[in-house]
């Protein structure tokens, strides 16, 4: 699933999600690189062309180019701008309550996966108690309505056939009449496909649709088609009209033009996709999910959020001006630590970070240190913390024994802290490097 593409996606991640730092350059190749990758992938030309620009335009600014981690924040702007392509979270399927019959016309090419996905469909909405009855309108194809029987005895659920029948909208009137005779909340219409769109066909589904007016219309589309699969439902949209999309075959679909261009091209959201051919087969569309596989990078949007609200884009200036004007004290030491706390709860995560795993050395995570410094930090009276040099030997005696420390760590932490203030001042001086400190050199917690 997705081979193709989340890997080349991968590359390009940990190629600029790993740089400290980056130009206009860098991500004006990464975007030139976004785009080979989405056009191999079959995605629609006009969609990739509005995703890159909007990239580009997005990941040039300020806010990517002076982040504190800016291959981060640049990766996390094309996987926002994907999720955004893919359909905007997790739409299900809308139908009636039980106490009437609600309506699923599934429409498609032939060999796209409708009596399949019918039979997946039903066995999804009867684990979820619901009444389903199945109807067989697909009166072309000879094996077909044997076809729903044999999966309909599979999954126990009930088939509408009628033998020698030639008229699907006869058979949709009459498996609607049943339906709601005997209390069934739920018809699937399977249908007759044809291997090309044409106009005989779109003639007998709009037949058939007005016959069952139905809740949801749901066009199958072979997810390996690629782009292709867009236009397809583009087409019966205009025609029929419909309410979503399943891509079937997602499973063997390695480049995910499909996913990536239906949105878009159709304005319609993709509700399910198909993962194998048994009944269990069929999975929730989760734009996101997607779009994190696609990036091959697990939760890392999750991650980088995280960071972000560690390491704030405003709050890095706040402590910035601080020290350039040396008001920095043990105070906001101590504010930093606990954001630093905060960071090492996500440690164990880190590796899951393309690039990020060599920029955070793991010792200026370690907890078991910050809880040191804390301690004698709290120990501390809030005057104290505001101004260092009153800290005489009594005093640190004192909060040793507060913080169940001893001297020579109590010292030891304020000889750092003055080391690093002095290197803060230092660094401040030199714009950029604001991010190295904040990600290195004396953190709080290191020894
Ligand atoms: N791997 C895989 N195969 C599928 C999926 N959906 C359908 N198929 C297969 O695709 C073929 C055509 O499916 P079918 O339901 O008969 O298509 P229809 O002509 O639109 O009714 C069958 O061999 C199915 O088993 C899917 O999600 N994954
Ligand atoms: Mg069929």
């Amino acid at each position: 699933m997705l081979e193709k593409i989340s890997q080349k996606f991968g590359d390009i991640v940990r190629t600029i999600g790993g740089k400290s730092q980056i130009t206009e350059k860098n991500v004006e190749e990464a975007v030139e690189q976004i785009k080979l990758a989405l056009l191999e992938a079959d995605v629609n030309l006009r969609v990739v062309r509005r995703f890159v620009n909007a990239t580009l335009e997005e990941a040039k600014g300020e806010k990517v180019l002076r982040a504190v981690q800016p291959g981060q924040q640049f990766i996390k702007i094309v996987h926002d701008r994907m999720v955004a392509l893919l359909g905007e979270g997790r739409q299900d399927l809308v139908l009636k309550g039980p106490d009437t019959t609600s309506v699923i016309l599934l429409l498609g090419l032939q060999g796209s996966g409708k009596t399949t996905t019918a039979s997946k469909l039903a066995y999804q909405l009867k684990g979820k108690g619901r009444k389903v009855l199945i109807a067989a309108c697909d009166l072309v194809r000879p094996a077909a309505v044997e076809q729903l029987s044999v999966l309909g005895a599979q999954i126990g659920v009930e088939v509408y056939r009628e033998e020698g029948a030639t008229d699907p909208v006869k058979v949709a009137k009459a498996a609607l009449a049943k339906a709601r005779h005997e209390l069934f909340d739920t018809l699937i219409v399977d249908t007759t496909g044809r291997l090309q769109i044409d106009a005989a066909m779109m003639d007998e589904l709009v037949q058939v649709r007005d016959a069952v007016k139905p809740d949801e219309s749901l066009l199958v589309a072979d997810a390996m088609t690629g782009q292709a699969a867009a236009d397809i439902a583009k087409t019966f949209d205009e025609k029929v009209g419909i309410t979503g999309v399943i891509l079937s075959k997602f499973d063997s679909d390695a480049r995910g033009g499909a996913a990536l261009s239906l949105r878009s091209v159709t304005g319609k959201p993709v509700k399910f996709v198909g993962v194998s051919e048994k009944p269990e087969g069929l999975e929730p569309f989760y734009p996101d999910r997607v779009a994190g596989r696609i990036l091959g990078m697990g939760d890392v949007v999750g991650l980088v959020e995280k960071a972000q609200a560690v390491f704030d884009q405003d709050e890095a200036e706040a402590l910035e001006a601080k020290m350039m004007d040396e008001t920095f004290t043990l105070e906001d030491y101590l504010d930093q630590l606990k954001r630093m706390k905060k960071m090492g709860s996500m440690k164990g995560m880190l590796d899951m970070i393309p690039g990020l795993a060599g920029q955070v050395d793991e010792s200026q995570i370690d907890t078991s240190g910050m809880k040191y410094e804390e301690a004698i930090l709290l120990s501390m009276t809030r005057k104290e913390r505001t101004n260092h040099l009153i800290i005489g030997p009594s005093r640190r005696t004192r909060i040793a024994k507060g913080s169940g420390t001893s001297v020579a760590e109590v010292n030891r932490l304020l000889k750092k802290f003055e080391k690093s203030k002095l290197m803060m001042k230092k660094m401040a001086k030199n714009k950029g490097a604001m991010a190295k400190m904040m990600q290195g050199g004396q953190m709080p917690g290191s020894r």
